[in-house]
């Protein structure tokens, strides 16, 4: 791959980014009427609508702004544009399926592809996890491993089964069920009494002990017997699932220490309580290998996916899943529908066309292990941060980075706020969670950008207060 073909198409020049604008007339004009309508999704609405930050093409590395900016992707859009954009192969492969046929229902129906894809993601996953239930969102695939756990604990004749343990600091996505596992408190604290029967790990970041630990921190593999400790309380007969992030992201890249994971399955198998791996972020190359439980050697009984699985060009989830979890249902009479659950999108035709062309581009290029040559390059840039204002701890795994800052007194996430807003004015586009900047590139990132963004965020450390 010529990181020219992805650096300069033919009709990316500012003039022609600006002029293949729709919204140009709006947001150069007086923006508050055309812009008053989208209510914007985890987003500062009012802060945004003041001065939009609005894209409008984008290739390879980069994005381009209305106003013709070119901007440095350092963060894969939102973890999930893992082969870089608007690839040729995934683009053709859409186009083509959107001009054959545009959809089919998934329900007693299908399409080839569906069959195809769920083949070829069985084969990236850890031996024994084979079966592939299709979603359109990290979250849906949240919501659905937890009704097959607990239905899974019915079709064993163990209904009692029917608590989850989460852990604190989590995300697993936005649905009831993820929310409740989840351990966010503002995405929680809003909406009531959630999901009944859940209770939490404590979270594993500790930086009194770990700060500035390249790759896993050595200290907390103790922290998995807590679970220990929740079993002791609720009993392992009445607890169907536990489910963790192999690596968290968006909570502000917490690590797992070393043999915290091992442990973790270890508890589970003691006590027959199935671990799920919630891979949404960490599924597909972000490691530098096809999954977390591949980078871990660390096997769970399901794993939820999305982001990555189309490379973030449609949205698409899969959650996959033993084999004998799956062959647990299918008993009974034939025509019965073994597990009610599904959406009207499970394995929409352009979905499953464009995975199977972000699939057939990351095996071309090498890209689901590409993060582990550029990890040490990446790591020695991030760590170089160190010194800089206000850091209190730089963390990394594979294409994965946190720098996370001391707060400014009484305005929580406000320091790192700026530092987004500051890369953002750099050309660099990179996420921040809290007082954690996270940076978590396309995989196809050469060291050119690598000192571009750090070099972005090294300025805007200096700059911001
Ligand atoms: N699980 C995990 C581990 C995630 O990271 C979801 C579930 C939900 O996926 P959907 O597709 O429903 O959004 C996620 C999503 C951030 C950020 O700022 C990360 C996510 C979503 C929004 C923001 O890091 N991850």
């Amino acid at each position: 791959m010529s990181t020219t073909d992805l650096e300069a198409p033919d009709d990316t020049s500012p003039t022609a980014a600006a002029a293949a604008n729709p919204l140009a007339q709006f947001v150069q004009g007086p923006r508050g009427a055309a812009l008053d309508a989208y209510w914007m999704p985890f987003t500062a609405n009012r802060q945004f609508k003041k001065n939009p930050r609005l894209f409008v093409k984008a290739q390879g590395m980069h994005y381009w702004t209305d106003e013709g900016r070119q901007v440095l992707d350092a963060v894969a859009g939102l973890w999930c544009v893992n082969a870089g954009h608007n690839r040729p192969k995934i683009v053709q492969a859409i186009q083509q399926q959107a001009a054959e046929m545009d959809y089919a229902p998934p329900f007693q129906m299908a399409h080839p592809k569906a069959f195809e894809l769920a083949d070829k993601v069985a084969q990236l996953t850890p031996a024994g996890l084979n079966k592939v239930f299709f979603t359109n969102s990290g979250s849906e695939s949240v919501e659905t491993a937890l009704k097959i756990a607990l239905a899974h604990a019915r079709a064993c004749g163990q209904g009692q089964k029917n608590l989850f343990i989460g852990r604190e600091r989590a995300f697993h996505g936005v649905g009831f069920g993820g929310i409740s596992v989840g351990g966010m408190v503002g995405n929680r604290k809003i909406f009531g009494p959630l999901l009944g029967g859940v209770d939490h790990l404590r979270h594993t970041h500790d930086l009194a002990r770990n700060a500035f630990s390249r790759g896993v921190p050595q200290h907390g593999a103790e922290l998995a017997d807590d679970l220990e400790r929740l079993v002791a309380l609720h009993d392992a007969s009445t607890i169907a699932a536990v489910i963790v992030e192999p690596v968290a992201g968006s909570t502000g890249v917490l690590l797992p220490p070393k043999g915290y994971l091992e442990r973790l399955r270890s508890i589970c198998d003691k006590h027959g309580i199935l671990l799920i791996f919630d891979e949404v972020i960490t599924g597909f190359g972000r490691l530098g290998a096809p999954f977390a439980s591949t980078y871990f050697d660390v096997v769970p009984d399901l794993m939820t996916t999305a982001k990555g699985i189309t490379t973030g060009c449609v949205p698409m989830g899969a959650v996959i899943v033993k084999n004998e979890i799956h062959d647990a249902f299918m008993v009974g009479a034939e025509h019965l529908i073994e597990f009610p659950h599904g959406y009207t999108y499970s394995a929409h035709p352009l979905a499953c066309a464009a995975a199977l062309g972000t699939l057939d581009t990351y095996a071309e290029e090498g890209l689901l292990t590409r993060a582990a040559t550029m990890e040490s390059t990446f790591a020695d840039a991030v760590h170089a941060l160190r010194d800089h204002p206000h850091v209190i701890d730089i963390r990394n795994i594979g294409l994965v980075g946190g720098i996370e800052l001391a707060p400014r007194p009484g305005e929580p996430g406000k320091r790192a706020f700026d530092v987004f807003l500051d890369c953002w004015e750099q050309g660099v586009l990179i996420r921040t969670t809290g007082d954690t900047i996270a940076l978590s590139p396309p995989l196809i990132i050469e060291p050119q950008h690598i000192e571009r963004l750090v070099g972005a965020v090294s300025a805007a450390l200096r700059r911001v207060a």
